[in-house]
């Protein structure tokens, strides 16, 4: 065999990055890429490093070596993460995760994660009509769902329900719900956060209470909203004093009164 290097690349693939362990017997196969040597397919040569660590900068990277008569040849491997290792080694050793299983690790992949097939849609409500949000996913393994209102995860609770499924209810609504959500659906291959919704909860102009309808149990927290902002505030902190707004001014005023009365009894739409 003549002393030249050639190219190898399958068959040592798995040897390089590991500089200990890469000394031992090896087949070389038909990797004669300049067509130089000839050297046998069959035989087993010993292995070591002529030029200290394998080494380079992603996506590939080499390693020099020797077989045992001298032969010189350099091993390419596939170094996406640049860490000088084969990113077969790192996979196999745990350094890097492949969540999908294609000998890429996962830090050199992007767009990983379930992929939304359909987004949660805006929507406007009446108070105290329910909301609901839903949204599709397709992904690897088991997707999980959280929703979150503002950026901040949603929990179950006596109006909340859904929040880590693929559906977010909210019943009763309350005004104080308005605002934006989205859901991150998460796989095997880590998180994904859906487009933002934009939740509107509307109310009637003299339901006070935000029950849906204007009736005498409005009087009250009217009352209250014309007297005493701060306690109609304590009292209704999910409802919305320009309710009481009825004459449509800006403000809130004995203006307001007369055309109060005119809506008792109407049923919000
Ligand atoms: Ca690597
Ligand atoms: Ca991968
Ligand atoms: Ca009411
Ligand atoms: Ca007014």
């Amino acid at each position: 065999m003549s002393r030249q290097t050639l190219i190898i690349a399958a068959v040592l693939v798995a040897l390089a990055g590991n500089a200990g362990a890469d000394r031992g017997l090896y087949s070389a196969g038909p990797l004669d890429m300049n067509g130089g040597g000839t050297y046998s397919t069959s035989a087993h040569y010993a292995v070591s490093h002529t030029s200290g660590q394998p080494g380079g900068v992603g996506p590939v990277a080499s390693a020099h070596y020797a077989l045992d008569d001298g032969f010189q040849y350099a091993a390419f491997y596939p170094d996406c993460n640049a860490n000088g290792v084969s990113d077969e080694i790192d996979i196999a050793s745990g350094t890097s995760q492949d969540c999908n299983g294609n000998g890429i690790p996962d830090e050199c992949e992007a767009g990983l994660g379930p992929t939304i097939t359909q987004q949660p849609l805006s929507e406007t409500v009446s108070v105290p009509r329910p909301a609901t949000f839903t949204v599709q996913a397709a992904g690897l393994g088991t997707l999980s769902y959280h929703w979150r209102k503002g950026g901040q995860p949603l929990t179950d609770d006596g109006r909340i329900s859904g929040a880590t499924t693929v559906t977010l209810r909210i019943d009763p609504t309350w005004m104080s719900d308005s605002g934006s959500y989205n859901v991150m659906v998460t796989d095997d291959c880590g998180p994904v956060t859906s487009t933002p919704a934009t939740l509107t909860v509307t109310a009637c102009p003299g339901d006070m209470n935000c029950d849906g309808r204007v009736t005498f149990a409005d009087i009250d927290p009217f009352v209250l909203a014309l007297t005493s902002w701060g306690v109609y505030l304590q009292h209704y902190p999910n409802c919305d004093i320009m309710l009481a707004d009825i004459n449509r001014d800006g403000y809130v005023t004995f203006a307001d009164i007369d055309p109060f009365v005119a809506v008792i009894g109407r049923t919000c739409p």
